[in-house]
């Protein structure tokens, strides 16, 4: 592999030297104003006596306020509140045969890329756990220049035609007459636009599931969602959709958490992967592709240029072919996750789009937004926007130009430098020669009009928990409308879909429920129910609560297990500090009751210890923390004296051990002896790998997470 001595390859460390080229350390350095010139006091203004009025000359007040007052850029229209983090990816065999993309050929090349994680409606400053659709957008720095792979973590969108979109976004987003609600599609604008385009019904389907409700921007799929191209040397094109597949499986919280999160940490999603590079828990994504021959465009049930589609994977597999791993946060925010400017027009030879409307529209969208966004047409200077691919051309000049283009020469031809830059065919772009022909028409293509079989498709391959999370946030959602009609029609729609779907969000909102409706089984992609993943314990965050008295070795030994299986865990008692176990053995208290709520971690534990545990009886913290871990269908544990706290506790439908057996019932795991903690720490591990504990929302009694 071609690298250099701190074993980075050449591409991570071109993109590497880019951006450090812009960076500037002010430690230790004397405050200067923009002038270079030393600034001597930077607390008081220049006055005319001591209260007296500011004077005009005082520059260095003026150029500071002057600077501030200029320091906001407007936010992105929609995905304005995200987090972008630098990676690399690498390809796991030359795909020679179906591209000559160059960064799709050699395994030992590391293309350096840039990730940027995004809710789509909700203002820069809006919380990350709202239920939404989540961007994930791969700038991907190859030696032939930028790609931009700009996709979502569902592999469909709303509408089929991007003169749409402002449609779709001014239905979405807060009603403009008072700007509520923030980040949210729970409100009478949005589903008025739903049930009068019944092209979103399918993709209504996947913002009602759990996919819009992620656990972690590590615990995510994302899909390219258009349909590309992939062309060989040969210049045979073959159709393409992308995929990015998690290695910690696909996940998502529970809606009751996902709101409480809203408050208690809204930083959540950014929190969870900024810590986990920090710790070196790189996220890693695989990348796959699912790939139509060009005489096969006709042969499916759908039309495969429709984005209101996916393909199904057990129709059309995917083919895993790399991957991407993220391993450095970003330094400075602005600079590289606000400024960032993607494009899904950025491409390299070796792939190019396809006739899909939604592409074709949002090809035009981006570049234009970045103008008013980033402030004209030099935005791929910016650093973080620059290709480590070099750019020679005749654009010039413009607002905020960082090139000193040398020469008198801005055009082409010329014979003053020999023509030079020139155009090259051999390396050049070529676009695919698709022959098209037909009359101009505004109309949707008729395969485009089964807006229901693929919806109705998902639903069937939902398991029942996936199916109840669903009808709770209809019955959430429609149920925030305030006009009767509008939820009626909403009924009426999914009428379509599935009648025992509307018939349950009629109860719940309070509408008439239709007569009869579509029913019975139809096809099922069961690669769609997040039941389905990978599910590994693997980075998930341990709740051990304890207080002074407990019992040390009973702890030490679970923490050490949870070490050994890569799982974190903090401790939670009522004081900051440290505790003290019945031994006298210190630990070291990470949070507090207050500071640390069963939300934020995925299990808990309930340390044992007689102390202790008296001390969590007498809390009602404590009690709240397991009741609320219970109710979300997380992994709790207690071993010891620590079953004591379960036992009056609401959980309901579990017997705990009486004897020195472990028991393990919907997730909760409880043992009396110490002796059998080993095989105890490995179930519990084992549990929480399960992720959630689904089975407990059928138990009599339990409320619904
Ligand atoms: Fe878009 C941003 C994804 C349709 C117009 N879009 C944006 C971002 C993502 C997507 C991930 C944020 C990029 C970042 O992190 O900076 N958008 C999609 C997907 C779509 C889609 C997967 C459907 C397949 N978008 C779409 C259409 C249009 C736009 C049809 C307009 C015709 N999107 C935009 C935009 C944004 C944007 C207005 C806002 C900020 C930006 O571009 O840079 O141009």
């Amino acid at each position: 592999m071609n690298t250099n001595q701190n074993g980075l390859n050449m591409n991570e460390h071109a993109k590497n030297n880019q951006l450090a080229a812009f960076r500037v350390k002010h430690d230790d350095q004397v405050l200067t104003t923009d002038q270079g010139v030393h600034v001597s006091n930077t607390d008081d203004s220049l006055t005319a006596g001591a209260r007296g009025p500011t004077l005009m000359e005082d520059f260095h007040f003026r150029e500071k306020l002057t600077h501030f007052d200029h320091e906001r850029i407007p936010e992105r229209v929609v995905h304005a509140r995200g987090f972008g983090v630098h990676g690399y990816f690498q390809v796991y065999e030359p795909m020679t045969q179906l591209t000559k993309a160059k960064f799709l050929q050699d395994p030992n090349v590391k293309t350096p890329v840039f990730t940027r994680f995004s809710t789509v409606v909700g203002s820069r400053g809006s919380a990350d756990t709202v239920r939404d659709v989540r961007g994930f957008a791969v700038k991907f720095y190859t030696e032939d220049g930028n790609l931009d792979i700009t996709g979502n973590n569902m592999p469909i969108f709303f509408i089929q035609d991007a003169i749409k979109f402002p449609d779709l976004v001014h239905a979405i987003k807060p009603e403009p007459d008072n700007e509520i609600p923030q980040a949210a599609s729970a409100h009478d604008t949005f589903w008025d636009f739903v049930v009068n385009t019944p092209e979103l019904t399918h993709m209504i389907m996947w913002l009602m599931s759990d996919r819009a409700i992620p656990r972690s921007y590590r615990m995510m799929e994302g899909f390219g969602v258009n349909t590309f191209r992939l062309i060989n040397e040969q210049g045979i094109a073959r159709f393409v959709r992308f995929h990015w597949k998690p290695l910690l499986g696909v996940h998502s919280l529970v809606w009751d958490e996902a709101q409480k999160i809203s408050g208690k940490d809204p930083d959540f999603h950014r929190r969870d992967i900024w810590d986990a590079i920090n710790k070196g828990e790189f996220p890693e994504y695989e990348f796959g592709i699912q790939v139509i021959e060009e005489q096969d465009e006709f042969k499916f049930g759908f039309d495969i240029l429709d984005p209101t589609k996916f393909w199904p994977e057990e129709l059309i597999p995917v083919k895993i072919i790399g991957k991407m791993t993220l391993n450095k946060n970003v330094e400075n925010f602005f600079a590289e996750t606000e400024q960032v400017a993607f494009c899904p027009s950025n491409i390299v030879p070796g792939l190019d789009f396809s006739n899909d409307p939604l592409l074709q529209g949002r090809l035009f969208s981006y570049l234009d937004t970045q103008l008013i966004r980033l402030g004209g047409p030099n935005f791929h200077e910016i650093p973080i926007n620059r290709s480590i691919a070099p750019v020679h051309n005749n654009q010039r000049d413009g607002y905020h130009r960082m090139t000193i283009d040398h020469g008198k020469v801005s055009y082409s031809p010329n014979s003053l430098a020999n023509n030079r830059p020139n155009p090259c065919e051999t390396s050049g772009y070529q676009h695919y020669q698709e022959k098209v022909e037909g009359v101009k028409i505004r109309a949707r293509s008729l395969s485009f009009q089964d807006h229901f079989s693929q919806a109705t498709m998902f639903w069937n391959s939902m398991s029942p928990p996936e199916k109840q999370h669903i009808i709770n946030a209809f019955q959430f959602e429609v149920g925030s409308v305030k006009d009767k009609q509008i939820k009626q029609r909403v009924v009426d729609l999914f009428n379509n879909v599935d009648h025992e779907l509307a018939k349950q969000i009629a109860i719940g909102v309070g509408a008439t429920q239709p007569g009869s409706g579509r029913t019975g089984a139809s096809e099922t992609s069961p690669a769609v129910s997040q039941l389905n993943t990978i599910m590994t314990a693997k980075t998930r965050k341990v709740a051990i609560l304890a207080e002074d008295g407990f019992n040390h070795a009973e702890v030490s030994k679970l923490m050490n297990s949870l070490n050994g299986a890569g799982v974190c865990f903090e401790v939670i008692s009522k004081n900051l500090g440290t505790i003290k176990s019945s031994d006298q053995k210190e630990l070291e208290v990470v949070k507090n009751h207050h500071t640390g709520t069963s939300v934020l971690y995925d299990a808990v534990y309930v340390a044992g210890g007689r102390a202790s545990v008296d001390a969590m009886l007498e809390c009602g913290e404590a009690l709240h923390f397991v009741n609320e871990a219970f109710k979300h269908c997380k992994t709790v544990g207690a071993a010891n004296e620590g079953v004591d706290l379960l036992k009056v506790s609401s959980i309901t439908g579990v017997n705990y051990s009486k004897g020195e057996n472990i028991v393990s019932e919907l997730g909760v795991l409880t043992q009396n002896k110490a002796d059998n903690l080993t095989e105890f720490c490995k179930q519990f591990i084992d549990a929480i790998a399960k992720h959630r504990h689904w089975e407990r929302e059928s138990v009599k009694g339990t409320v619904p997470a």
